[in-house]
């Protein structure tokens, strides 16, 4: 079985690391018919990417590599564990900010390696894959594409109008600022790499993560093309909401500024049901919010509750195994 995961960073990342454990037959049980090969493509969301320093920053792509490298720390869910922050003091010292990005010592040598490589004239796929020979993430990871794209959040700051890069939006004022519109910068002119468009079409199913919808799964399908070969396949998405909240993060002002209601039976209504042009055939959600999704099967949406907090990795799995278990049941209905 082939499935490709659409993710952004931490929440994705804990989800795939649950698909790796089933692919690497690490549980007791087995979601799949006959005990088949799972094969997985982490289809990452790069609109979160900046440059400081000159350096150019990829945090999905490196979350989810150092989680399932076994390099992340797991406590902050972002960066190396064990990390210093020498060399981003002494930039302080010389007035070289921004202070409200940690970049760490050890973290720097993935930005440096990785900014290196792309001035060489690699593509970020290629570059991506040089980075994933050290960490074996048991994944192919790929960048959603090899264009730049970046997320602008168009805020009133100051009493003006401006546009902020989405990693200051979200780190230095955690999402407290007003939205007037996410801009996806250079998003139309944006393709989908070759690697991608193979992915999709030799997919048995794509899983949305329990990403955020809005600004991390949404650059994804916003990429010309992409969503036409998702649509393709099977689409099973796991609820990032639980409860009426995002486990971490701001899922919930993205939301709001969309004019979305941050319920697991609203985000399932703004990815849309198959049926109405939408992408869903599944959903997954958290058992506390079974009652208010029951709705959602009239629109033909397959509904499966289950506990949705990833605690521990083998929380994760269990959630991979379900949205296996239902991409399977759902991949035959679509044949
Ligand atoms: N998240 C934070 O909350 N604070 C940070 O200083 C921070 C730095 C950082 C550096 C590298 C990296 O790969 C990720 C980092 N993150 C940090 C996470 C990241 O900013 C966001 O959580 C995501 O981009 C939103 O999905």
């Amino acid at each position: 079985m082939r499935v490709v995961v659409i993710n952004g960073g931490v929440g994705g990342a804990r989800f795939l690391r649950g698909l790796v454990a089933i692919a690497r037959g690490a549980t007791g049980s087995h979601p799949l018919p006959d005990e088949s090969e799972l094969h997985i493509t982490a289809l990452t969301n790069t609109a979160d990417d900046i440059t400081l320093h000159g350096l150019r920053i990829c945090p999905d792509l490196d979350t989810v590599m150092y989680t399932l490298g076994d390099g992340i720390d797991d406590e902050r869910g972002w960066g190396r564990f064990d990390e210093s922050f020498t060399v981003q003091h002494e930039l302080l010292a010389y007035g070289a900010g921004p202070a409200w990005f940690g970049m760490g010592d050890r973290d720097l040598a993935t930005h440096l390696i990785r900014s290196h490589m792309l001035d060489a004239g690699y593509p970020l796929t290629d570059v991506t894959a040089a980075l994933c020979e050290r960490w074996q993430p048991g994944v192919d990871l790929l960048p959603m594409s090899d264009d730049r794209v970046e997320t602008h959040v168009i805020t009133d700051h100051d009493g003006q109008r401006t546009a902020m890069h989405f990693q200051q939006w979200w780190l230095e004022h955690r999402a407290e600022l007003p939205v007037h519109e996410f801009a996806f910068v250079g998003i139309d002119a944006a393709t989908p790499t070759s690697a991608v468009q193979v992915a999709l079409e030799r997919a048995d199913a794509v899983l949305l993560a329990p990403s955020n919808p809005v600004v991390s799964t949404a650059p994804v399908l916003a990429v010309p093309g992409i969503r036409d070969l998702v649509r393709q396949r099977p689409v099973i998405g796991v609820s990032p909401i639980i409860g009426g909240a995002p486990v971490r993060g701001y899922a919930d002002a993205c939301l709001r500024a969309i004019g979305v209601d941050s319920t697991a039976a609203a985000v399932a209504r703004h990815y849309g049901p198959r049926r109405d042009g939408g992408l869903l055939d599944g959903w997954l959600v958290d058992t506390v919010d079974a009652a208010s999704c029951e709705e959602l099967a009239s629109s033909g949406i397959e509904v499966r509750s289950l506990p949705l907090l990833m605690t521990t990795p083998h929380d994760a799995t269990a959630i991979a195994q379900s949205a296996l278990e239902l991409a399977t049941e759902l991949a035959g209905g679509h044949r």
